[in-house]
């Protein structure tokens, strides 16, 4: 089925007239749908293979922004406003099994892939801080789980244990440095997931894909509008959603940079990102989670190149990729931030008690 008919299953505004790909998530496909009045829409995919449990997501999704339209005055700029279907319900189903669904696009709004100044970064934090506070006092126990064990850092380990093993795509022996590398961390990656089930990190309602490119600025004023791909949007912890932010946003070359020469962790971005993100939330978080945001960093970032590497491993299965060896490109960017946050890591901890002083 094409996808610009499928867009007709939705209450639009006009009839659908053009829709081109747009994005750049790794899971669901995006699309950019204009109509004949000159509205447009997004059209999005949901990836069943990723999210077994489409109902449940879209559940949560729903009541996620009708809590967030609350709190921002249903400014359709502000949070993301889902489209219905002609006969009521919030996505559809096609017959070759594929579900979609349909928001508002965000006019006048850019979505960065690297921070560029300081300030968009920190723009970014103030936009998931609030986002964090927002969601305080929502109702945790009647959200899906729509990935679990998503950021469980030891069964991160054990998918990535089963990976090598079985090394489906033979390709273990020529990616070893990586595998050591992640085998060395193994211990101390477990680190909050412990300290959770120890009761000593609280579980609030967390975005859990904090990425730069998961968050709209304003086109003119670099001001924050929404957050965007709230899919994993559950029970998670506060430092994750920091970590995830440091990984993707203070590094100084994108995802899958190939020349690991112009990969850093760069310390002012963190600093920025860390000001923008405490200002917003960091009143409401506990003693514990404001001294874990640095080794929330850290594990995020070891977690996910545990995760592009796993997947390489398997033979390229979750994450979609555009060329040969990507996901073991992105594996190494991973691990050489982690690298360099480990020789930071005295200044990581500085910032963090710095910027605390001044709340
Ligand atoms: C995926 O969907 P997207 O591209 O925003 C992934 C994240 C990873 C990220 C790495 C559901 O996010 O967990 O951190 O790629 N989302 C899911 O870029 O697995
Ligand atoms: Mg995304």
């Amino acid at each position: 089925m094409k996808v610009d008919s499928i867009a007709s299953a939705f209450r639009l505004e006009g009839t659908p007239v053009t829709c081109a790909p747009s994005g750049n998530g790794h899971i669901n496909k995006t699309f950019t749908v204009t109509t004949s009045t000159g509205h447009r829409y997004i059209l999005q995919t949901i990836n069943h293979h990723v999210f077994k449990d489409v109902e449940g997501l879209m559940n949560n999704v729903i009541a996620v922004t009708a809590h967030l339209h609350l709190c921002n005055d249903h400014d359709p700029r502000r949070v993301l406003t889902l489209i219905p279907t002609l006969d009521g319900t919030y996505y559809t189903k096609t017959n070759d099994g594929n579900y979609y669904r349909m928001f508002e696009y965000v006019e006048n709004s850019v979505c960065l892939e690297q921070a560029t100044t300081e300030n968009d970064f920190f723009q970014s934090a103030v936009a998931f801080g609030e986002f964090q506070n927002q969601l305080a006092d929502f109702p945790a126990d009647t959200l899906v789980e729509t990935i679990p064990h998503f950021h469980d850092t030891i069964d991160r380990y054990r998918l990535f244990r089963d990976a090598l093993h079985q090394n489906l795509a033979g390709r273990a022996d020529s990616c070893r440095k990586e595998i050591e590398f992640a085998l060395e961390r193994e211990e101390e990656a477990g680190k909050m997931v412990r300290m959770l089930q120890a009761g000593k990190l609280p579980l609030r309602v967390t975005h859990n894909d904090t990425k730069l490119n998961n968050v709209m600025l304003d086109a003119e004023t670099r001001t924050p509008l929404c957050v965007i791909d709230l899919d994993t949007v559950m029970p998670g912890l506060a430092g994750n959603d920091f970590g995830d932010s440091i990984r993707f946003g203070a590094s100084t070359a994108s995802e899958d940079e190939r020349d690991l020469s112009k990969v850093h962790f760069s310390l002012p971005l963190y600093r920025a990102y860390a000001k923008g993100f405490l200002g917003a939330c960091g009143k409401t978080l506990t003693r514990n989670e404001i001294d874990t945001l640095p080794l929330g960093a850290k594990l995020m970032t070891l977690e996910c190149g545990v995760r592009f590497l796993t997947d390489h491993l398997n033979g390229d299965t979750y994450f979609s990729i555009q060329r040969e060896n990507q996901n073991l490109d992105r594996c190494r960017t991973q691990f050489k931030l982690v690298s360099e946050m480990e020789e930071q890591w005295e200044d990581m901890a500085r910032v963090i008690r710095e910027i605390v002083k001044e709340l």
